[in-house]
């Protein structure tokens, strides 16, 4: 009988152990919304890796702060990662090795706008053909609107910021820039690099007395809005690669404005601390 009661308590320690993950590290990555390329990208890692591995949807925020407790933790995560974002800033990150290329390479972030909307209006459309940001001053905009927006409205941040970094955008405004009154709709996606463009964008379109719509939305909607020409422009498309399939879908009913980012990147992403150095290591 004691030896019996000594066998049980062996296995369930052993059995707690595993499923505390200490010797088998996460069992899922942390998602974010469903309608991200990232998402479908990192379906095909799993796939083509053979990973053991589940992928939670949640959302931008939710990654951030799931990947912030277990920081705290000491402990191992693994997230759908993407840079510019203001998540390498707060916390020594690494990007795991991607030998298969599931993730493409580096691309840049387009902004993309309606059909016709270059006749309807010539100097907005100008304006975000010239809208570019480094990632210095990007990540300087994300990193105000990450530390303020809890208590603060994002666009009055991106008011403050378009006031303190004139030099960064003065060049993308046309001669005698006046919206008198028209309503233009930027619309975007809960991703951080967009939520900083978009804010900017509209705080310079407001102060030159363009009237906008600006409305969150899942990014599949916002291809379908910009299709259907109704929602003018978006900032947020990750081209050649992650928004592959919206363009396959929509590309010949849109506009591309060209980058306002170059060098932009997904994948997986860990703590620095974390041994793998490449998705093929998450196999050990
Ligand atoms: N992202 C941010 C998006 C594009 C912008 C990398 C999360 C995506 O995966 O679709």
């Amino acid at each position: 009988m004691k030896k019996l009661l000594m066998l049980m308590v062996g296995l369930v320690a052993t059995l707690t152990l595993a499923a505390c993950g200490n010797t088998s590290g996460p069992t899922s990555i942390v998602g974010i919304g469903p309608g991200a390329g990232i998402m479908a990208a990192t379906e095909e890692a799993i796939t083509e890796y053979g990973l053991d591995l589940t992928l939670d949807a949640t959302s931008g925020p939710v990654m951030v702060s799931e990947l912030g407790e277990a920081i705290a933790n000491g402990e191992d995560v693994i997230v759908t990662g993407w840079q510019p974002h203001y998540k390498f800033a707060m916390y020594d990150l690494k990007f795991l090795e991607d030998p298969k290329g599931i993730y493409g390479d580096v691309e840049n972030i387009h902004t993309v706008a309606r059909l016709g909307v270059r006749e309807d209006f010539p100097d907005v459309t100008t304006f975000f053909e010239n809208f570019y940001m480094e990632i210095d001053s990007l990540g300087d905009l994300m990193g105000e609107i990450n530390e303020r927006g809890e208590s603060e409205d994002t666009l009055d941040i991106a008011v403050d910021w378009m006031n303190n970094n004139e030099d960064v955008w003065s060049g993308w405004v046309p001669e005698g820039f006046d919206g008198e009154g028209r309503t233009v709709v930027v619309d975007y996606v809960n991703w951080a690099e967009g939520i900083a463009m978009t804010n900017l964008a509209v705080a310079i379109l407001e102060a030159n007395n363009y009237v906008v719509e600006y409305t969150d939305l899942e990014p599949g909607v916002v291809f379908q809005s910009l299709a259907d020409g109704q929602t003018d422009f978006f900032l947020d498309a990750w081209l050649p690669v992650t928004h592959e399939s919206y363009m396959d879908q929509y590309g010949d009913q849109l506009v591309d404005l060209g980058y306002n980012f170059e060098g932009a990147r997904i994948g997986l992403v860990v703590p620095s601390y974390m041994e793998a150095d490449s998705i093929e290591d998450l196999l050990e």
